[in-house]
């Protein structure tokens, strides 16, 4: 079998999305996706002028292959850009030989380790009553895993506390919004959310919180251990881990278990956390992380450790990803958590699929490949529209993180 041709999709069904879509000389086609929020098209640049033309003619059952020749022969190594424009030819690839082998891409990765994938959800309100009623209705859905973030007093707007109940997207159009930080209010506030949770929902329900890179070491520290009587499932992004010894720190203080790493890119950027077990989880998704052929590497690295997978799994991943981490998570023993935001009616058009929820764990379906299409006709009604995710300052006007 040959790659005959490839092109990059881009849409927009209320977000936008980065699609590549491979076809073979026996009629086969695979997609990828290569969604990188706020930045799409500096991906899909970087797929049709410099990655497609050294595609065609090659076989696509040579993953591995393919895989070091477009991370090893660009010369310049790993980022965000070159890593999800690796991980849509990647996503692509499996998707072509499970079809072509006709079975379900997780087969392909060891078989099914489990019977679901148990997923988090997110609950977020204005206040913390606002936040437990949507716990509340997280839990009438089936769901035993839940994120949850509340506005804090104080604050006008704050992050992971969406506009509609159901469609988080952190993504505005136009130019970037500016949210407002106070990070002693948000200490103050979080363990009165969660003493209210564990109250009113018990002890086995998962609760999960993002901080979102906003603290310092020691501060994480301290709202680790304020968080410890309420046993959360993970604290995710507590520091800002470019410096991964920051973790050691925060390590120290508590025992609240530590997420991090949805804006990694490559092992490198997570080998001191994993080998040194300063964290539980590994956040890395397929589609920012080179895809299966890479992120495979990570979780066995991550499996010597102690360390679980917790993929990212937010809006910004198009289905075709959700798809890809579903096969992945199903496959691997160290399978932690899945995240999983609902996409809007629009996006799930534009990609039919065959996953699909069922009491708090979704299923990735049985057919081949990756179990997802395209809608070309559809997602051409919908252009790309630039949109940014918001920037943060602190009360003084200081640029802070998001
Ligand atoms: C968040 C994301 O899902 C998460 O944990 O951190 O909403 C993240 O902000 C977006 O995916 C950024 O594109
Ligand atoms: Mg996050």
């Amino acid at each position: 079998m040959k790659i005959l041709s490839a092109k990059v999709l881009v849409t927009c069904p209320g977000r936008n999305f980065i699609t590549l879509k491979i076809e073979t000389d026996q009629g086969i086609y695979g997609l990828g996706d290569g969604t990188l929020n706020g930045r799409e098209l500096a991906v899909a640049s970087y797929l049709t002028d410099h990655v497609i033309p050294c595609l065609i003619g090659r076989d696509p059952f040579q993953t591995e292959d393919i895989w070091h020749y477009l991370y090893r022969g660009a010369y310049w190594r790993r980022g965000p850009v070159t890593m999800s424009a690796i991980a849509a030819v990647d996503m692509a690839l499996w998707d072509i030989k499970g079809k072509a082998l006709n079975t379900p891409v997780y087969n392909l990765l060891g078989g099914k380790s489990r019977h679901g994938v148990m997923v988090y959800g997110h609950a977020n309100g204005k206040d913390i009553e606002q936040t437990a009623e949507e716990v509340a209705r997280y839990t009438e859905m089936g769901y035993m895993a839940i994120r949850a973030q509340s506005g804090i007093p104080g604050l006008p707007s704050t992050y992971g506390v969406s506009k509609d109940r159901l469609f988080y997207e952190p993504a505005e159009k136009g130019l970037p919004p500016e949210n407002v930080w106070s990070t002693e209010k948000y200490l103050n506030h979080v363990p009165k959310l969660f003493e209210k949770l564990r109250v009113q929902f018990g002890s086995d329900l998962h609760l999960l919180h993002d901080v979102h890179h906003r603290l310092t070491p020691i501060e994480a520290g301290r709202l680790g251990k304020s968080l410890e009587p309420y046993h959360l499932f993970w604290m995710e992004d507590p520091v800002p881990a470019e410096m991964q010894e920051g973790l050691k720190l925060v390590r120290q203080h508590t025992t609240t278990p530590i997420a991090i790493g949805e804006v990694f890119n490559t092992i490198w950027d997570a080998q001191q956390l994993i080998t040194n077990q300063w964290i539980d989880y590994i956040r890395m998704t397929l589609v920012h992380s080179g895809g299966f052929t890479h992120l495979r590497k990570v979780a066995d690295l991550a499996a010597l450790h102690h360390v679980q997978t917790g993929c990212h799994g937010a809006t910004d991943l198009s289905p075709v990803s959700m798809a890809a981490a579903l096969h992945f998570d199903i496959a691997i023993n160290n399978f932690g958590i899945q995240e999983y935001m609902r996409h809007t009616p629009e996006t799930d058009a534009v990609f039919p699929h065959t996953y699909k929820f069922d009491k708090g764990y979704l299923l990735p379906g049985e057919g081949p490949g990756l179990g997802v299409d395209y809608d070309e006709k559809l997602a051409a009604k919908w252009p790309y529209e630039r949109a940014y995710l918001p920037v943060n300052r602190k009360l003084d006007g200081t640029m802070f993180h998001w």
